[in-house]
């Protein structure tokens, strides 16, 4: 048996034109190589948008694809991700299961006592395939406690099983504040489990749980994992032996410079002292602060022409880090959006007995929705309306 197994492909996920394009190319390759090596099928562990709605660009690529594959009788078994999901729970996948172009294999039924019964759904192969849904912030795992497992453990055959959920026992540390599921509570006995979500690239055995496999993304999704992976994966599994192949669209060059009491022609001077760059992305990080000078004067656009000059393809930088003497007195304690929104949705808590984090988190979630490319106002608001409705009624 040989199958393909793929996750995070973020489609449309770059705002940087060259950076969306290459994730493409990244995600046609994927399929060429399905193609040339002939597989059983494809697996897709979620996230292959990056947005619920997402553009009609992208919209294009998945479905020119997918076609690819359903002309070459190549199946393609997916479950829906955590970016996947517009919060009322509505997906696009759904459109591409309808035009035939691919399986959700997370499916079931809700049996009397409110478990949850998942059902197989068989290859011609003979591989015997069912999944599980990631949701943002690790909702899933209430759907996991509710999982009936029996009848998953005691199928017999070639078992596989998709999630899009981290697990704790193989969380990378630079992601510990990531919601993670304990492996106990995915079904044992299966012969594959194709994870998706943690962008990693891993391949564990957790005691009686074998072959738990992350493929990476597709392409590196945002500056750090560009300067973690330097480039995308995919999983090629045949007849037990498993590879992760790696899909390299362009070379990653990363510079990373302490500024730390230098100055800003000693910061420029290092920037510059650049390895070769013939067509590569190359990520510039500063951090530290500067002994004289402010960051805001460093001249980027020299910098960047000459990057470029040089033959890079795309040039990114970041700054994060990177300060000054008198800039550190007003520096914020929460480094990003999330954590401040999280920070004040605490103390909110504390004060108020019925406030729900959870459930706010979820309503500015909604509500921090944009107009898709092309849609109307009116459609757009009744979005928005239906699915504040599905978030409310359970409410009193
Ligand atoms: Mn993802």
């Amino acid at each position: 048996m040989k199958f393909a197994h793929l996750a995070d492909c973020h489609l449309g996920s770059w705002r940087e034109p060259k950076l969306r394009m290459a994730n493409t190319e990244a995600f046609v390759s994927v399929i060429e190589r399905c193609l040339s090596e002939q597989v059983n099928f494809v697996l897709l562990s979620g996230d292959l948008f990056n947005t619920a709605v997402p553009g009609i660009d992208s919209l294009r690529v998945a479905v020119e694809q997918f076609k690819r594959l359903h002309d070459a009788d190549i199946p393609l078994y997916f479950i829906a991700g955590s970016h996947d999901f517009s919060p009322s729970g509505k997906t696009m996948l759904d459109i591409l299961e309808h035009a035939g172009l691919g399986v959700n294999v997370a499916k079931g039924e809700e049996l009397p006592d409110n478990r949850i019964k998942l059902h197989f759904t068989l290859d011609k192969s003979g591989a015997k395939i069912v999944g599980l849904i990631g949701k943002k912030a690790g909702l899933e795992s209430s759907y996991y406690k509710l999982l009936s497992r029996d009848n998953l453990e005691s199928e017999s055959g070639f078992k596989i099983f998709l999630f899009h959920s981290a697990l704790a026992e193989l969380k990378p540390k630079d992601l510990s504040e990531m919601d993670a599921l304990a492996v106990s509570l995915l079904p044992a006995g299966f012969d594959y489990y194709a994870g998706g979500h943690v962008h990693v690239v891993d391949n564990a055995a957790i005691g009686k749980y074998k072959n738990i496999v992350f493929p990476g993304p597709v392409f590196p999704n945002s500056f750090s994992e560009l300067e973690k992976l330097k480039q995308g994966s995919f999983v090629l599994y045949n007849d037990g032996n498993i590879q992760h192949i790696p899909l390299q669209i362009h070379p990653v060059v990363c510079i990373s410079v302490n500024a730390e009491n230098k100055s800003l022609s000693e910061v420029e001077t290092e920037i510059r002292r650049l390895p070769n760059v013939n067509n590569a992305i190359v990520t510039i990080r500063v951090s530290g602060t500067l002994k004289t000078g402010r960051p805001a004067d460093l001249r980027w656009n020299d910098v960047f022409h000459d990057v470029f000059a040089k033959g890079a393809f795309v040039v990114l930088k970041n700054t994060n880090a990177f300060s000054s003497k008198e800039l550190e007195v007003i520096m914020v304690k929460e480094a990003n959006v999330e954590e401040v929104e999280d920070s004040l949705l605490q103390q909110h808590s504390a004060q108020f007995k019925e406030f729900d984090v959870e459930l706010a988190k979820k309503l500015m979630l909604v509500l921090s929705a944009e107009k898709a490319e092309g849609e109307r106002v009116a459609d757009f608001e009744s979005r928005v309306h239906s699915e504040l409705d599905g978030l409310l009624q359970y409410l009193n």
